[in-house]
């Protein structure tokens, strides 16, 4: 069904660009998050349809081979060095470890493993031994992800020949909001790497974390920068800011949940094709919420007791969720 097509008197249609190289304006995607919810999830729900089977979850399991100790300054991160939030840095993760929790991963039922390091952007050196953990992972017979920072046309190539399936890297949020958020490196620098990672025929994963206290034209910012890089991303985490204590961030107001699913479903009707990911914060999201959302069109979870630093439900409880749900998982 086009989206576009779907009558409705009450309201006016946010249409879908014609053209590929038309562009979603900012204002279209904010109409979308305007419509009554009903109409939003019946819009964002036969998108889905038409290119996924609606009861199939992705799970992807998280890995951190590098914690904290980060230079940068991103108001949300336990990570960063500027803020005290009692996290301990740890070196890099041997191979060894990484094969054993990538088995582990792949036991219990997660199709891919995305190891996360805590690095403004990897040393070359870094590179070499993350190629060795990627080929690690490809042999366990898990789809590779990994999410190291800012990366370099020669970094990128070298991460892809060593079999790497996805780069996670984030814009977080709209351009305007974003030097609220982050000093220490600017949203073109992002778009460079996320254009390397393209360029080095990659997959990208690219997505932004809401409830940080931005509006809702912000929220629609960042969507139509999401839906507009050319392609727009294979996979789309929306995640919910996990408030951790010591952080900017960690006393910013609660996101109304209606609008986080309002979030997912806006995603999903900008980006087809996406998996639109269900990433942190379902920690303190109610089941219902988090069926509502895979309603409006999100596919794919962080499935593991860990997400990098902070907690996730336990995987027998997702389970659980996905059998009362009657949704199911691919197998690796
Ligand atoms: N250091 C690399 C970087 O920033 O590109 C990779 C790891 S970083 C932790 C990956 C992403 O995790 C961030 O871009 C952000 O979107 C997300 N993230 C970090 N802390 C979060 C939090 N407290 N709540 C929600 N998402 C968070
Ligand atoms: C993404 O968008 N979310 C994940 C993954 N990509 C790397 C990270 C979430 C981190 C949440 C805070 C923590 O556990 O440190
Ligand atoms: Fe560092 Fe990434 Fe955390 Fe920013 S989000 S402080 S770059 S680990």
């Amino acid at each position: 069904m086009d989206v576009a097509a779907t009558p409705i008197t009450f309201h006016k249609p946010a249409a879908a660009p014609a053209a590929a190289a038309e562009r979603w304006r900012v204002a279209d995607i904010q109409a979308l998050l305007e419509l009554p919810l009903p109409e939003l999830i019946h819009r964002a729900q036969s998108v889905h349809r038409q290119h996924f089977d609606p009861a199939e979850i992705e799970l992807a399991t998280l890995l951190s081979i590098k914690t904290g100790g980060c230079p940068e300054d991103c108001g949300y991160c336990p990570q960063s060095v500027h803020y005290d939030t009692g996290l301990e840095a740890g070196k890099m993760m041997d191979v060894v470890a990484v094969r054993a929790a990538a088995e582990a991963a792949k036991a219990s039922g997660a199709t891919r493993l995305c190891m996360g390091a805590a690095w403004r952007a990897p040393k070359d050196r870094d590179i070499d031994k993350v190629a060795t953990l990627i080929r690690e992972v490809k042999d366990v017979g898990l789809e590779a992800c990994c999410t190291l920072g800012m990366l370099s046309d020669s970094q990128a190539q070298a991460l892809k020949e060593a079999g790497l399936d996805y780069y996670n890297h984030n814009l977080d949020t709209a351009p305007e909001a974003y030097g609220r958020i982050i000093t220490t490196r600017d949203y073109q620098d992002r778009l460079d790497t996320l254009a390397r990672v393209r360029q080095a025929g990659m997959s990208v994963c690219c997505g932004g974390i809401v409830g940080m206290g931005e509006s809702r034209t912000e929220r629609a910012g960042l969507i139509a920068q999401l839906a507009n890089l050319d392609p727009y991303p294979e996979s789309v985490p929306i995640n919910e800011l996990v408030k951790v204590e010591g952080t900017p961030l960690a006393d910013v107001d609660d996101i109304d949940p209606f609008e986080f699913v309002r979030t997912i479903a806006v995603a999903r009707i900008t980006m087809p094709k996406a998996k639109v990911r269900l990433s942190a914060g379902r920690q303190q999201m109610h089941e219902a919420l988090q069926a509502l959302c895979f309603v409006a069109g999100a596919n794919s979870i962080f499935y593991g007791d860990k997400l990098l630093t902070t907690g996730n439900p336990e995987a027998e409880r997702d389970r659980a969720l996905l059998k009362r749900l009657g949704l199911t998982s691919r197998q690796a």
